[in-house]
């Protein structure tokens, strides 16, 4: 095997330089109306809708590269089913605190229901045929979904991770993955958070203790590392 790394912080990524197609997911997290468009669930709660949507143009991008590639592209939503029978109540009371009530009627449908408007993927960054996508309840994509499952099915080993928020769904993900042993990077500038203070710390955070759960980079080295050479 030739090795192949991603420039990245605090370690060329992957550890051993075994990054393949067939053993490479690239992971779009929520990116979904409900969290970057108007009238979704975060617009509700009156955050700044600009910082979640930063990283659409560089998921774009990656997407083009890791499909071209033939790697692995996988997505996930958020959500709940509509009658609410996995929505924690202290999950939706606390939502109610903030006036984005999770069930509640809103611009974009009930928030965060499953088949309503502001639940699915924003059309810029639509699935294409042969992408899993992974429905979860919570905030970690692997808590009650078969992705762990498929994961091990295709033989994948390495988890590159965007989408949003990067402190929230992004971290709890990466750091689910980790514990089972995944070898994670998360794309910088492909990620958002609601708070710019907190997508910061989020990323700082991964480069303790040598990569505490993986490694940091963005798109644009990511891309340069995928592409097939001249
Ligand atoms: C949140 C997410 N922030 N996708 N979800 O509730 O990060």
């Amino acid at each position: 095997m030739t090795p192949r790394y991603v420039e990245s912080l605090p370690y060329r990524w992957p550890y051993d330089g075994d990054l393949r197609p067939g053993n490479t997911v690239f992971l779009v997290i929520d990116m979904q109306t409900d969290f970057c468009g108007p009238g979704g669930y975060v617009d509700q709660m009156g955050y700044d809708l600009s910082l979640t949507r930063a990283p659409i143009e560089p998921i774009k991008r990656v997407l083009e590269a890791t499909r071209a590639g033939g790697y692995h592209v996988m997505h996930t939503r958020e959500g709940h089913r509509p009658d609410l029978a996995d929505l924690p109540a202290n999950k939706r009371w606390r939502s109610q605190q903030i006036g984005a009530g999770i069930g509640d009627p809103g611009p974009c449908g009930r928030i965060l229901i499953r088949g309503e408007a502001g639940w699915d993927i924003i059309p810029e960054l639509a699935p294409v045929e042969g992408e899993a996508i992974i429905d979860k309840p919570g905030k970690g994509s692997f808590y009650a979904t078969d992705l762990d499952m498929l994961l091990r099915q295709k033989g994948i080993r390495n988890i590159i991770l965007a989408g949003i928020t990067t402190d929230v769904c992004v971290h709890t993900t990466m750091r689910e993955a980790n514990d089972r042993g995944y070898e994670c990077l998360l794309l910088t500038d492909a990620t958002g958070a609601t708070d710019k203070g907190n997508h910061e710390a989020a990323i700082q955070m991964i480069q303790m203790q040598g990569g505490v759960f993986g490694a940091v980079s963005d798109s644009a080295a990511l891309v340069q590392a995928i592409r097939p050479a001249a």
